[in-house]
């Protein structure tokens, strides 16, 4: 069973919990500037919250098809292996007669974007406007009309703040490396990629000089193993040197872990980062970043897919990115006439439509301070009498009742934000939080918004947070609950029931020396003012060594080539080498990319204990001690770290390694860390 709390330390419970409403200094922060400095740069982006991406370039003439497929977008020169020769021929076949910047402008300004970012450059290396530094470039073209020149008069027109995306992989220019791998008769004979590296600086000083104020340069096509995180700092650099106040964004660099979009902790991340195609499950406390997506399947044009979302999705994306604290790039692929898809258009009207009631909700609003809100999403701004909470409904209530669950501040006034006359709405309070009367009817068939001021600072309970090194062990551990506010008290059971005003009062952390399920709650004056969160923890037999007779340093490996997303079924593949190493070790394969190893061997521990092991990979990887999986780094991606933990005994075990590289830069590390073990590089036996 379980020990008592064996301490009275009170924990510092603010470090972990404070989440919400922390600012904390970005670690990637340059030295000359202050967190205040920062603050002002990145203020109008936070503010603005919604953003326009356009992806326009030659891609937009083939529409998505190529030789009977139609599944391309802007990837086609590559996805169909469409020679340089043969996409040149595009060129003189650009004539968008239709384009209207201004027409594209308002369509972003209708929609309540308050910026648009446009590709300057895509990866196929066109340019949408005139430089001086190639001929594969707008002025090469019949339409001879610089759109960037055009886009910035209009942005500034309507007041809307201009961006560039640039894509630092370029599969035009002579002296980007690598090529496609199918590109047999492309030589890299006298290929200079420094020279390319020029060749961009050149281009971004065109684009940052020659279009007025920029507010984002937003990179792309970093992962190629050419690009380096010295080349990304310095471009960073040379960026805000010609405009100090822009915004540029984590791909500039290589710290980008997958399109989960984040950088890598520690690594310089640029200004944000940039979920692609995707919803991060929470923000980041201190982290800027912008969700981009697609209204269909593509960036591109694709004139044969409807996959469509619809406004509703489209506004509850907004709503919940803004809810987290992010940005959302909505994305639209012009025609090669120039115009907007007529699904797109309908989209943003929709979206606008919206956004005239209620962008007040969106605009300079901060993230929720709730976990989670089972009817919808909560945006706050603080006002003078306290803080202004916009409920986002999602369903509206049949029985016209909503809890806003374990709040304390008293309620000033609560009313629809789409009412005009802001007709008071009745609400009450239990023991769950403030309860609100709504109408009958739900005032917007997509997402209602309900504004509640409130009194004074946020007063909110959250439901305990566990903490404990691990939630499995060998004899004893040690388990530490933690709340985010410091006026109430933590109950818990240790039997599965729901603690009570009577339950046990946690005073420290909890020794446990059995399987335990800890079910934790918060009380202020005998009431419980959060839900109940539970946690397993279990207590496991380690692991029992293998005896090796004659041990010595190395590893076995077999070796595979293929073209995978995911790690294959290796028991079905015949490796086409296979031996010795002394150490962990990817070089020796003879290919650049698409090729897997299987690593096979044995690890030493010195005492019983539980272990952390990780894998850092690009792509994926996958660790197993004696049959086990403990670390899953599947998936493609660019050098990522992931860890599981396993029980050990002191001695010898059996440890396999999968790893599997598709293309970009490659690395496969894999580390242990124990309680008297500091992380360390594995060591390998055989
Ligand atoms: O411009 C649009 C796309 O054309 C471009 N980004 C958006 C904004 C894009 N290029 N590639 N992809 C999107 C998907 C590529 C994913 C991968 Fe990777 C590249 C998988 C492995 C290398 C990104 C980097 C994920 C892991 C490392």
């Amino acid at each position: 069973m379980t020990i008592r709390p064996h301490t009275k330390i009170i924990f510092p419970l603010f470090f972990l919990l404070s989440f919400f409403w922390v600012a904390t200094l970005n670690a990637n922060q340059s030295a000359s500037e202050t967190s205040s400095l920062r603050e002002a740069r990145m203020k109008w982006w936070k503010e603005a919250r919604f953003g326009m991406f356009i992806h326009w370039g030659l891609y937009a003439i083939p529409a998505g098809e190529w030789n009977g497929r139609t599944d391309y977008g802007e990837w086609i020169r590559t996805s169909a292996q469409i020679s340089l020769e043969v996409y040149d021929q595009f060129v003189p076949r650009f004539n968008p007669v239709q384009f209207d910047a201004e027409q594209w402008v308002r369509y972003a300004k209708e929609a309540g974007m308050k910026y648009i970012v446009i590709t300057s450059k895509h990866h196929d290396g066109f340019c949408l406007f005139d430089s001086e530094f190639t001929d594969f470039d707008i002025m090469s073209t019949p339409f001879k009309r610089n759109i960037l020149k055009e886009l910035s008069d209009a942005c500034r027109k309507y007041g809307i703040k201009l961006g560039f995306y640039y894509s630092i992989m370029d599969w035009h220019h002579p002296d980007y490396l690598p090529r496609r791998e199918w590109e047999i008769n492309r030589t890299v004979q006298g290929a200079v990629f420094e020279r390319y590296v020029t060749y961009m600086k050149n281009q971004l000083k065109e684009i940052l000089t020659n279009y007025g104020t920029i507010g984002v340069l937003w990179f792309d096509g970093e992962w190629e193993g050419t690009w380096n995180d010295k080349y990304g700092k310095e471009i960073y650099d040379f960026a805000r040197q010609l405009q100090p106040s822009i915004i540029v964004n984590n791909r500039v660099t290589t710290g980008r872990q997958d399109l989960k979009g984040f950088t890598v902790e520690g690594e310089f991340a640029g200004d944000f980062g940039t979920p692609e195609q995707q919803i991060p499950a929470t923000g980041i406390p201190g982290m800027d970043w912008e969700t981009c997506m697609t209204m269909n399947d593509h960036w591109g044009y694709n004139k044969n897919n409807n996959n469509w979302k619809t406004p509703e999705t489209l506004i509850r994306n907004l709503v919940d990115i803004v809810s987290k604290g992010g940005n959302y790039l909505l994305n639209v692929g012009p025609t090669s006439q120039g115009l907007f898809p007529q699904p797109s258009i309908d989209s943003l009207i929709a979206i606008g439509k919206w956004m005239k009631v209620n962008g007040e909700s969106i605009y300079a609003t901060h993230s929720s301070p709730f976990r989670f809100l089972p009817w919808g999403r909560c945006t706050r701004k603080d006002i003078d009498s306290g803080v202004r909470l916009y409920l986002h409904v999602y369903q509206w209530p049949s029985d016209r009742k909503i809890v806003v669950p374990n709040i304390f501040n008293q309620p000033n006034s609560c009313y629809l934000l789409s009412d005009p006359h802001r007709k008071s709405l009745l609400v009450t309070r239990n023991e769950d939080g403030l309860i609100i009367e709504l109408p009958l009817q739900a005032p917007d068939p997509y997402v209602s918004v309900v504004v509640l001021d409130v009194k004074g600072k946020l007063d909110i309970s959250n439901p305990p947070v566990f903490s404990s090194t691990h939630k499995i062990f060998i004899d004893l551990l040690q388990v530490s609950i933690l709340s985010d506010r410091e006026s109430q008290e933590i109950r818990y059971t240790l039997d599965g029931s729901v603690p009570r005003k009577d339950s046990l009062l946690y005073t420290g952390p909890i020794l446990l020396n059995s399987t335990t399920l800890i079910s934790a709650r918060c009380f202020r004056n005998g009431k419980p003012v959060s839900e109940t969160v539970q946690e397993q923890y279990k207590k496991v037999i380690p692991l029992s060594p293998v005896s090796l007779l004659n041990p010595s340093n190395g590893i076995n490996y077999q070796y595979y080539e293929g073209d995978w997303d995911v790690l294959p079924d290796f028991s079905k593949l015949t490796p086409i080498k296979s031996g010795e190493l002394e150490k962990l070790d990817i070089t020796n394969a003879n290919s650049p990319d698409k090729f897997a190893f299987r690593f096979t061997g044995y690890i030493e521990v010195l005492y019983d204990d539980v272990y952390t092991f990780s894998t850092n990979s690009d792509d994926g990887s996958r660790l197993y001690i004696a049959g086990t999986l403990v670390v899953d780094n599947d998936q493609l991606h660019g050098p990522m770290e992931r860890e599981g933990v396993i029980a050990l005994s002191r001695g010898f075990h059996p440890i396999r390694i999968e790893y599997f590289e598709k293309t970009g830069g490659e690395v496969l590390e894999a580390y242990i860390k124990g309680h008297r073990l500091e992380k360390q590089l594995l060591k390998f036996y055989k």
